[in-house]
């Protein structure tokens, strides 16, 4: 790998003051699509997750489970370290903030800030919210029903006065404005990208960096009474994993700058205002891209403890299958915009674009192929017209989907996938292999060879996304293991006729209804 282009992507380290549900498992797939399919493509890719363990909030919910802090973070960490591979994540790294290494990263970006007369100390006299674990200023706040004072995020907030250190973010704010103008990709989608702005525009003030009311935090270099803000604590992680301090190291110049930070729109404001922020400060280069995606609701209901309607990702792929449950995640909401998660929309997906669109094209021509030629792979003689057309536009879907996948538009990029998918059925509906097989045999073969040289094109694009699906479509058509990546999809590489096959299985079968 060494000498592609490094690609490193790395989701929201996740708090662990609950279970993961369907919002963190998203988040983290959409980034293992895209760290699978830049791995297909040649690249040296690192792709980061973990669990971000300090803070009051915390604090609190270990208190509430009667537990020690350290125990309680442990054992809710183990639960999205499950996550990961429950879901088929392909994670370099899994990331604690509780970990020694990242300890030492933060007190060294903590040290860079005051070497660099960016903190001082002050007094904090504000509003607090333990919930976001963020500061907000009154004109922010609602009246609750109770006279108590709400966040724009529902969550309640709370007077909070204490010594603190402040980061003098009011000095970035020109800088950070020059710094969008410049770098017009740094947040996506536009309509984020324009919130942060105005957000800046409006003027910024300076932030608080410590606490010194609680204790379950990174330490302040040289100030133990003071314990850092979770939030400048929690976005280091993403430096911390390719080795900073230590900007000489291969992790830290191969990697950094991460090539996207993806994160829900909720904590867009710490990723793409703060966090930029505090770097430019220190003397380090901004990430290159930040993606906040849409918030999903369940049967047109908000996702919460509360109503008692979280979504189990573990339960989710038992019920339907994990590259059934990764397809629709991806496919049912345009990436960025909000969307509603409904039964009958996944077994929907299932039945229509898995059962009777890509599993029938498979099924029906690999049956075919098994049946009437010796079940190997066919020989095709000179290709029509209409063969070159299905196969070019099989051939013109990775340059397609890399754009697609460069702009995280992933659903378009598996529509694209479906177009293809519904010319291959269309194809064989019109060439009908089924009544060649009398009168003229060579014909059938090479049509059967079309759709199944055009299957190989999908699947091992499909792969990113349905790794399960693409290995066993691939595995049908008997495509070698170390031929399956997206280089394979070059004009010199095809099926080779004569090759033996195995019995073709369904991949996707329709969705049953239990009990
Ligand atoms: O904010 N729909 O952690 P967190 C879509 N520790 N995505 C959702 C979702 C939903 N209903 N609910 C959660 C934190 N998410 C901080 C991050 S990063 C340096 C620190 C996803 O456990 C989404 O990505 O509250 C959101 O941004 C993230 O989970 C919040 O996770």
């Amino acid at each position: 790998m060494s000498g592609s282009t490094p690609y490193y992507v790395t989701t929201p380290i996740y708090y662990v003051n609950d279970k993961p549900h369907i919002g963190h498992a998203y988040t983290s797939l959409a980034c293992d699509a895209l760290a699978r399919f830049m791995r297909l493509d040649g690249r040296n890719v690192k792709f980061l997750t973990g669990t971000d363990e300090h803070g009051q909030k915390m604090e609190k919910a270990a208190q509430a489970a009667g537990m020690e802090t350290q125990a309680f973070v442990d054992m809710n960490s183990e639960n999205f370290r499950i996550l990961t591979k429950t879901m088929g994540f392909t994670n370099d790294d899994f990331i604690r903030t509780t970990e020694p290494r990242h300890r030492a990263a933060v007190q060294a970006l903590w040290r860079e800030l005051k070497a660099r007369d960016q903190i001082y100390l002050g007094t904090y006299a504000g509003w607090y919210s333990i919930r976001d674990e963020a500061f907000y200023t009154e004109s922010e706040l609602t009246q609750g029903p109770d006279g108590s004072r709400i966040a724009p995020s529902g969550a309640e907030v709370e007077w909070v006065e204490e010594p603190s250190y402040f980061f003098k973010l009011s000095e970035w704010q020109d800088r950070l404005l020059r710094f969008y103008d410049e770098n017009p990709d740094f947040v996506a989608p536009p309509t984020r990208r324009n919130e942060v702005i105005s957000f800046v525009k409006g003027g910024l003030l300076d932030l608080s960096v410590s606490r010194t009311s609680f204790r379950w935090g990174i330490p302040v270099p040289d100030d133990a009474d003071h314990v850092m803000y979770v939030w400048l604590d929690a976005l280091t992680n993403y430096m911390t994993a390719v080795g900073y301090p230590d900007s000489g190291s291969d992790g830290f110049t191969t990697f950094w700058p991460a090539d996207l930070h993806m994160v829900g729109k909720d904590i867009l404001r710490f990723h793409a205002v703060y966090w930029p922020a505090f770097l430019l400060a220190a003397g380090v280069a901004p990430p290159k891209r930040v993606f906040a995606h849409g918030w999903w609701t369940n049967e047109g209901k908000k996702i919460s403890k509360s109503l008692g309607n979280i979504i189990d990702p573990l339960e989710l792929t038992a019920r339907y299958g994990l590259d059934q449950v990764r397809y629709f995640l991806l496919r049912e909401v345009p990436f960025g915009n909000d969307g509603d998660f409904s039964h009958r929309a996944m077994i929907g997906r299932i039945d229509g674009d898995l059962a009777n669109d890509f599993g029938n094209l498979a099924q029906r021509s690999l049956s075919m192929i098994n049946k009437n030629c010796e079940a190997r792979m066919p020989e095709p003689g000179e290709f029509t017209a209409a063969d070159k057309k299905l196969l070019a536009a099989a051939g013109g879907l990775l340059g397609e989907m890399r754009a697609l996948f460069a702009a995280q538009s992933f659903h378009k990029a598996l529509i694209a996938m479906w177009v293809v998918i519904g010319d291959a059925n269309r194809y064989i509906d019109e060439m009908a292999p089924w009544a060649l097989r009398k009168s003229d045999p060579a014909r059938m073969a090479t049509v059967l060879y079309v759709v199944a040289e055009t299957i190989r094109h999908l699947a091992i694009l499909a792969q990113p996304v349905m790794p399960g699906a693409g290995a066993r479509m691939l595995d049908q058509l008997a495509v070698a293991e170390d031929a399956r990546t997206f280089a394979h999809l070059s004009p010199d590489h095809a099926l080779t006729p004569g090759t033996p096959l195995p019995k073709p299985e369904g991949v996707f079968p329709r969705f049953v209804v239990d009990g």
